[in-house]
């Protein structure tokens, strides 16, 4: 079929079995996406097998859970940053930390501290690692009270929550900025993530010749009341995988120094002391 003959029939489909006028957007986003589908169909001459071949595909990775990750591993949440950056150009809005995408492995509920915290439970082995920082507004003015909520992976590369040999918020907590808007957090460092083995989003990965690994990193939302909320990562310099990162997720501006201090007296004074709750 045709351009045209797809549309005709869209209009059929539109007319056909109506009950009421439905929801204007739904509408049109599904009349869009079902356009461009067929026409894919059309030029890429895609045979029954090939089409139910892909709908067993995404039915199986929704019942795994992976749909989240499918998504960042194709490009998508990179390109929906993109066009955030690109509406935020057009408002004139420019300057502070880059955004950089949130993945699947966000929970909600940790613990809040102020102003300092101490992310892992002691459980775990790994080379310690400090982090400190400011929160500024956009006029670049430090903010008190602002709330970081940090996220990461432990030294397999896991995240607690789904992985439940982790203790209950291992390696998430919400710090809430000092009075002059620091914030500050011992924590280990992470190992790259990598996908699930035998998982559906491995597979798309080796059909498509791609593998399926971040570098190591930790994943930030930065928000106040009346400010836009920043959703963003770090990530560590010396992974192999800085720049070859499967969910395109690494950014300039998004790599900082990581210095090491085999000083145990240097560390104690950088360290947070503070135990684990
Ligand atoms: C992650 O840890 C992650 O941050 C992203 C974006 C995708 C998969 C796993
Ligand atoms: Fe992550």
């Amino acid at each position: 079929m045709n351009a045209q003959q797809i549309d005709a029939l869209l209009d059929r489909f539109e007319t056909t079995g109506v009950t009421g006028p439905g929801h204007a957007r739904v509408k049109t986003v599904v009349r869009r996406l079902l356009r461009d589908l067929m026409l894919a169909m059309e030029d890429l001459d895609i045979q029954p097998e090939e089409f139910w071949a892909g709908l067993n595909y995404l039915g199986q990775a929704g019942a795994r859970g992976e749909l989240g990750l499918i998504v960042p591993g194709i490009g998508l949440e990179h390109f929906i940053d993109l066009r955030m950056d690109e509406a935020e150009a057009r408002a004139g809005l420019k300057g502070g930390t880059p955004r950089t995408i949130e993945g699947p492995l966000y929970v909600a509920g940790a613990p809040v501290c102020q102003g300092e915290a101490r992310m892992d439970d002691g459980m775990l082995p790994g080379e310690v690692v400090v982090m400190s920082g400011v929160v500024r507004g956009a006029d670049g003015k430090p903010m008190a009270g602002a709330k970081v909520e940090a996220w990461h992976a432990n030294h397999l590369g896991n995240y607690s929550y789904f992985d439940t040999t982790q203790s209950a918020f291992n390696l998430r907590r919400t710090i809430v900025t000092d009075a002059n808007g620091r914030y500050k957090f011992r924590s280990i460092m992470p190992l790259g993530y990598s996908v699930p083995p035998g998982g559906s989003t491995e597979q798309l990965l080796n059909l498509l010749g791609r593998h399926g690994h971040r570098p190591a990193h930790i994943h930030f939302f930065v928000s106040a009341p009346g400010h836009r909320k920043l959703t963003t990562q770090i990530n560590i310099e010396s992974d192999p995988h800085l720049w070859d990162d499967f969910a395109f997720g690494t950014r300039e501006g998004l790599v900082p120094p990581v210095r090491t201090n085999a000083d145990p007296a240097a560390m104690q004074a950088l360290g947070v002391d503070k135990p684990f709750h």
